[in-house]
């Protein structure tokens, strides 16, 4: 079954479009946290951010760039924040790859919340750790 978002890429759905091209739709999210909460994707189908090929990260990437760059100078937004959630576990409900951004105005403000809390690293070997990391990498 197609995702939500395929649906509004191919006009099944509706959306309130902030910036379109022949790679990359922007929207707005129906489920604000801020005002002026954006989604950018690619108008091709790939589940997440990890399995997109970089041309089309690039082109969704800077299209969220000018975005919070907008929000900034047309919203006085004072900060943006960037997520792309990848997997189920990691909040991801949609499975089509798009990048949130969100409009900051007041710390703490609204339904997003940003906090980094950290595990109990005593008894991770950390040298191991990256290097099983690196090791790991394409
Ligand atoms: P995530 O949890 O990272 O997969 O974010 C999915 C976002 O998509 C969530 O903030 C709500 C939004 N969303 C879900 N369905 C629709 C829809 O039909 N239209 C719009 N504009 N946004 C949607």
């Amino acid at each position: 079954m197609k995702d939500v978002f395929c649906r509004i890429i191919e006009g099944e759905l509706p959306s309130t479009k902030v910036y379109e091209d022949s790679d990359v739709l922007a929207i707005l999210d129906v489920n604000p946290v801020a005002k002026g909460h954006c989604l950018v994707m690619p108008k091709a189908h790939f589940q997440d951010f990890l399995s997109t090929p970089k041309d089309i990260v690039h082109k969704v990437f800077d299209v969220a760039q000018r975005i919070g760059q907008a929000e900034i100078s047309v919203l006085g937004a004072k900060g943006i924040n960037i997520l792309t959630n990848v997997g189920e576990k990691a909040g991801q409900s949609v499975p089509h790859f798009h990048v949130h951004v969100i409009p900051r105005y007041v710390a703490g403000e609204g339904g997003f919340q940003l906090t980094m809390n950290a595990i109990d690293s005593s008894t991770l070997d950390l040298p191991v750790l990256a290097s099983t990391i690196s090791k790991g990498l394409k």
